[in-house]
């Protein structure tokens, strides 16, 4: 199994024939197909493949508990396979393919780690479906209760305990998961680079700094259901005036704190071109180097929602997340001195990270710097690098005795 042959079972599982881009959502049918190539690569290495308390996949190459006995740890790597609507083919995908492909490396070196290594695949990463980004490691890591995320909806009102259940889940296991989270030594995640910096710096793979404080604040906004031919003006609750002046100002706020800022997905009930909303929903998604920055424009936005007579609900916030910079310099050191970069997406490994595991990240160049998009994209020959990079990365963290 070659990172070309995987890459390529993994192409057509959810892609749209329509944009081009993936529909790779949490406990569906395609996910079930991606989990189901997720163990059959695993099985294939003679790895098994056990869930967590979320659903989460992890396969060890060697035996976590025993080393536990020893008082040792296991070496981690992996990612996601989920994707937004509409994503990109790499974002996840290339660190959960690079994973397997870095082990098969060392083994074929005859490589013999003196402690385990271990694959995950984290569920539910984008929170596309029921609105939390990284639900996966939040869940086990207890960043979210298992009972908030039983009670999330999709968008046609689907809890995400019903979606658990429907794809053969027990939704009462889930929870914090110390004794998953207690063979974790060091987690190195790989992921495509999601902007330029490797690009502009003419190199194929950098180790991450941190990630940007950020989070998302759902926007709701109430009217009256009317005629849109027959109600005069002075007499609409028009949902959407509110709406349409929180658009504008997130991107104000945005620009007069130095963060970033969009409404990126909207809810509209009914829903009918002829009839005036009765409600109308936005989801916020804020993030920028200071978090008192992203604080301070989304109050702007909330002042300006509840203006418009509307309210705003945080439903995530991610602190700002250094990660391990003792692990981060050595990984840099073993690569030879890659550049380090820091970014705005958020990534699981942050959410181990806030949990107080040892993680580092690895980015490789994108040549287009665009993510969240069809139009994402790595290089063969980059993604290459960013496996020999992983596999030297794991041979250092996984070699040397404790
Ligand atoms: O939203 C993010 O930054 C990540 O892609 N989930
Ligand atoms: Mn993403
Ligand atoms: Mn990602």
């Amino acid at each position: 199994m070659s990172f070309e042959s995987m890459w390529a079972d993994l192409q057509p599982v959810g892609r749209s024939a329509h944009s081009g881009g993936y529909r790779r959502f949490a406990w569906t049918r395609t996910d079930h197909d991606l989990r189901e190539w997720f163990a059959g690569e695993c099985t294939a290495r003679g790895l098994d493949v056990t869930d967590d308390r979320m659903g989460n996949q992890w396969a060890w190459w060697g035996e976590p508990d025993d080393a536990a006995r020893r008082g040792d740890k296991g070496v981690v790597t992996g990612s996601h396979l989920d994707s937004v609507p509409d994503g990109g083919a790499f974002d996840g995908p290339l660190g959960v393919v690079s994973a397997f492909a870095a082990l098969d490396v060392l083994r074929d070196n005859g490589f013999q780690p003196a402690r385990p290594i271990g694959i995950v695949n984290f569920v539910d990463e984008e929170g596309a479906r029921f609105g939390v980004a990284c639900a996966g490691s939040r869940v086990i890591t207890g960043a979210m209760t298992a009972d908030r995320a039983r009670g999330l909806t999709d968008a046609d009102g689907v809890t995400m305990a019903e979606a658990l259940e429907a794809a053969g889940r027990d939704a009462r296991h889930l929870g914090r998961d110390d004794e998953t989270l207690g063979r974790i030594g060091a987690f190195v995640e790989l992921h495509v680079e999601q902007g330029r910096g490797l690009v502009d710096l003419e190199n194929p793979v950098a180790v991450a700094t941190d990630i940007w404080p950020h989070g998302r604040w759902r926007l709701d906004f109430p009217g009256e259901a009317n005629h849109a031919g027959t109600t005069r003006l002075e007499d609409r609750q028009d949902a959407m005036l509110g709406y349409a002046g929180a658009v504008l100002a997130a991107r104000e706020a945005a620009i007069s704190h130095g963060c970033v800022a969009t409404i990126g997905k909207v809810e509209v009930t009914p829903g009918g071109v002829n009839a005036i909303p009765s409600a109308v929903t936005g989801w916020l998604d804020a993030r920028g180097a200071s978090p008192r920055a992203v604080r301070r424009a989304v109050a702007d936005v909330r002042s300006m929602v509840e203006q418009a007579g509307g309210h705003v609900t945080e439903e995530s916030w991610t602190p700002s997340t250094p990660f391990d910079p003792a692990l981060s310099d050595r990984v840099r050191d073993r690569l030879g001195g890659v550049p380090m970069l820091g970014t705005g997406a958020g990534h699981d490994a942050g959410i181990l990270a806030n949990a107080g595991i040892r993680t580092a990240m690895l980015f490789v160049r994108n040549p287009t710097g665009v993510s969240h998009s069809p139009l994402e994209f790595a290089e063969l020959s980059d993604c290459l690098e960013g496996v020999a990079a992983l596999g030297a990365v794991l041979e250092d963290l996984a070699g040397a005795p404790a």
